[in-house]
């Protein structure tokens, strides 16, 4: 499968009516987001549900794969293109057995341990992070760019890193074989998201020349 995590826009729709939400996605498909996650963490089934089916209907008018954070059972009856799974979300080969071979599942790691763990266990590529404190409402600790690299040089799926990314600050991630980076706040929060897609992509593909 040939899964391009360039530039991996992670919404979060707090706040934010369900139109503007909407519009935000498709700027964000037309900045250069090369692929989408849903990530609610308030809605229950059903609502998630119809938020995805909506998403998806953007995502598929520019061909990018929908991802749905945690729920491979919304994940499955949205038809998106497959999952994300946290440390203490359903491990990944049981996200696996459920999306079947076919389907992307992605996992997130902080430690070169759980990236292997991962990636044994049939994930498709990694979200690392966060590399930055972050605004966005997530559990979670800051990675060394250090451990992002042992990461990236231990496993051969891709890796993407996350937390606290911008246009303006991803000079420490320069020399580090990531494969993309992920972004939630500096596309939701932009006013322009298509503009800041774009930049934060172009940004990314500046630090490999
Ligand atoms: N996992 C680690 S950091 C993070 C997630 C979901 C949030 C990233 O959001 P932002 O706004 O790009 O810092
Ligand atoms: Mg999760």
């Amino acid at each position: 499968m040939q899964l391009d995590t360039t530039l991996y826009f992670i919404t979060d729709s707090t706040n934010t009516d369900e139109k503007d939400f909407l519009n935000i996605v498709e700027q964000a498909c037309r900045g250069g987001a090369t692929m989408v996650q849903l990530r609610e963490k308030s809605r229950g089934g059903r609502e998630y549900l119809q938020l995805a089916i909506k998403t998806k209907r953007v995502t598929d008018k520019y061909g990018i794969p929908l991802i749905i954070d945690d729920r491979a059972d919304i994940a499955l009856a949205s038809g998106a293109s497959g999952v994300h799974v946290g440390q203490s979300d359903l491990p990944v080969s049981a996200a696996r057995k459920i999306m079947g071979p076919d389907k992307i599942v992605g996992a997130t790691a902080k430690t070169v341990e759980q990236a292997l763990e991962a990636e044994k266990q049939g994930a498709d590529y990694l979200g690392v992070g966060a590399i930055y404190p972050t605004t966005t409402k997530v559990i979670t600790v800051l990675t060394k760019v250090e451990t992002l690299n042992d990461i990236c040089k231990s496993v051969k799926i891709k890796v993407n890193a996350i937390g606290g990314l911008n246009k303006d600050n991803l000079d420490v991630l320069r020399g580090v074989p990531i494969d993309g980076i992920c972004a939630v706040s500096a596309i939701m929060k932009s006013k322009d998201p298509q503009l800041a897609a774009r930049e934060l992509k172009d940004a990314f593909l500046r630090l490999n020349r």
